[in-house]
């Protein structure tokens, strides 16, 4: 598998699936690719064995449309706990991938272990930065306070105390996942997650959508109001990128919120838990489905065929200088 910049690996990479490609109907993107260059990006494009390409884009969210930020996280929340008032401020909150400042939400490969997202709220705040402190290098929306807080002498705040968030304002990572064509939902592999009690808010776009899209200056809210549908699991397992045990990658199953057989779309948005606060990980691999009967031409199938041309052009040379 190799991503965009790599262009002169791709034919190599079709060579090689075209012998133990059957019909293609699976489609697999590996997302432990280092990116070198660039090391982060607002946006990467991946392409897999089949030439199918999937496109990510890093959005965050910590302001509302009145221009207020997501300020109302003042509180102690517990692991696990989805606070309704914060649910419903980050649904309403503005995406975007740049502050006022121009600093951009990037994308990093964070050494190969899985793509994850640093937004401008993440310290350092430089472009697409990797932050190696706590979960802020994953998508999270994850906020601590980096240093301790006292109050009349006394510390009334830890650094780095997970259980309370951060007064000035709540930072949410959003990954937009282009498929480029309508897919089912089939399995996905977190490959690190900061905490135990990790959760993820899937939202599938609806399947009239085919077109392009950019979620910059949307809402969560607005989307669901537009037929976007949300599916969450719960507790997600993170395992080994060389893990190929059967619980490994997870499943888009029954046993995921708000999922039904064959749910398909050709977007899909990855975000920790609407309303948490400790919820950080990242991808190594991600797998969608051709919808039932479609399939896309097998490498080997092209690859053959070109062969034929070739043997054709050969023949019709010969018969030219006969
Ligand atoms: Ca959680
Ligand atoms: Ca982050
Ligand atoms: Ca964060």
């Amino acid at each position: 598998m190799k991503y965009q910049f790599a262009r002169t690996s791709i034919s190599l990479a079709l060579l090689a699936a075209a012998a133990s490609s059957g019909a293609a109907t699976t489609q697999t993107w590996d997302l432990t690719a280092s990116f070198t260059p660039p090391l982060h990006a607002n946006t990467i494009t991946y392409i897999n064995a089949n030439a199918k390409q999937l496109t990510l884009t890093a959005y965050y969210a910590d302001s509302l449309s009145n221009g207020n930020t997501i300020n109302n996280v003042n509180e102690t929340v517990g692991n696990s706990v989805r606070t309704a008032s914060l649910e419903t401020a980050t649904r309403n909150a503005t995406l975007k991938t740049t502050n006022s400042s121009g600093v951009w939400a990037g994308i990093g490969s964070f050494g190969g272990s899985g793509v994850g997202i640093s937004n401008p709220r993440d310290t350092p705040a430089t472009s697409g930065q990797e932050n190696s402190t706590g979960g802020q290098h994953a998508i999270d929306n994850y906020d601590v306070y980096n240093a301790d807080v006292y109050q009349s002498g006394r510390r009334i705040i830890r650094a780095g105390d997970v259980n309370r968030l951060t007064a000035e304002s709540h930072a949410h990572d959003f990954l937009l996942m282009d498929f480029k064509e309508v897919m089912e939902l089939s399995t996905f592999r977190v490959s690190w997650k900061r905490f135990a009690n990790t959760d993820i808010d899937f939202f599938l776009s609806p399947e009239a959508l085919t077109g392009s899209t950019d979620l910059t200056g949307s809402n969560i809210q607005t989307l669901i109001n537009n037929g976007w549908r949300q599916v969450s699991l719960q507790n997600v397992t993170s395992c080994a990128i060389t893990d190929s045990s059967a619980s490994c990658p997870t499943q888009f199953s029954s046993a995921v919120s708000g999922y039904s057989a064959g749910m398909q779309g050709r977007y899909l948005i990855a975000a920790g838990m609407l309303g948490g606060n400790d919820d950080a990980f990242k991808f190594s691999q991600i797998t969608m489905n051709l919808p039932s009967g479609g399939s896309v031409p097998i490498p080997g199938t092209a690859a053959l065929m070109m062969l034929g041309l070739a043997g054709l052009a050969y023949s019709r040379r010969q018969s030219k200088t006969a």
